[in-house]
């Protein structure tokens, strides 16, 4: 029986690898932006990876509003909410839902769309390409032996388009802007602005170069865009938006 548990797991993983080793869309990250980019992008017929560092998705979710497990949305994001049937309670010109649900059914639709979600991998390179510079994959490598420090090289993944959602570090867009490089220098975030950096970090997400795209609060940090707090609708419109560009540039 041991030996049939052992086989069935690398079996089954392996054919995912083998299938994945080279898809459409990568995205670093399985935080509210890298989901939602996920489950449209998959939804359109992509066959999306999803890198994640941790053992779990959802990001900056579970923490909610400094660990209160509400989190804040705008109201224009009340259909997005809906068709990802997320409950939420009205508070005036605010909305909020459970951190509980709104991670659990974000990942829901995201898998469900056929987005494949991979944990415990991190992404700590890219794969370019010259004349035309152009990023064509990424590099990754398991993030148990990233932390124990072990020298071990990391394995490929060719992909069509890159996305960053890597949060407040724009982990995949600052390794790129040092070593490809890109031409650009990041400032990371800056103070609190809410309703700016809502506007903001929705507008400024999409293409860095050919084949990498930047979503979420990784657009923040690139573009030195206001930090915005536990409030969580322009996670979700910047997601969707990378989605409808990197699908335009597929097409
Ligand atoms: O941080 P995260 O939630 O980013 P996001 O999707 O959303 C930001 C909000 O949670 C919140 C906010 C706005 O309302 O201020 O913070 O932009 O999710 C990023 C995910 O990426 C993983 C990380 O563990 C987290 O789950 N991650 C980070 N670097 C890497 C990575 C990497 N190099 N490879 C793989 N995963």
């Amino acid at each position: 029986m041991e030996a049939k548990i052992t086989k069935a797991i690398i079996d089954e993983a392996l054919k995912d690898w083998i299938e994945f080793a080279s898809c459409d869309v990568v995205i670093a990250g399985a935080g509210p932006a890298g989901l939602t980019a996920g489950k449209y992008l998959a939804e359109k017929g992509y066959k999306t990876l999803i890198f994640e560092r941790r053992l779990s998705f959802g990001g900056g979710i579970g923490g909610g509003g400094m660990l209160f497990h509400k989190i804040a949305l705008e109201k224009d994001v009340k259909d997005m909410l809906e068709n990802f049937g997320i409950r939420t309670i009205e508070k005036g010109e605010i909305l909020v839902c459970d951190t509980s649900e709104f991670m659990a059914k974000l990942a829901s639709k995201c898998v469900d769309a056929g987005a494949k979600i991979v944990f415990g991998v991190t992404v700590d390179d890219v794969i370019f390409r010259k004349d035309p510079l152009r990023i064509v994959g990424v590099c990754i490598q398991w993030s148990s032996v990233e932390m124990s420090g072990l020298h071990v090289d990391p394995m490929f993944i060719e992909s069509r388009a890159v996305i960053d959602a890597t949060g407040h570090d724009a982990e995949v867009v600052a390794i790129a802007s040092r070593k490809v490089p890109l031409g650009i220098s990041i400032l990371g975030e800056r103070s609190a602005f809410a309703e700016e950096g809502e506007r903001l970090v929705v507008e400024k997400t999409g293409k860095i170069v050919d084949g990498l795209y930047v979503a979420g609060m990784a657009v923040a940090a690139v573009y030195n865009l206001p930090r915005m707090g536990p409030i969580f609708g322009g996670m979700l419109k910047s997601g969707k938006r990378v989605a409808e560009i990197v699908s335009k540039d597929l097409r």
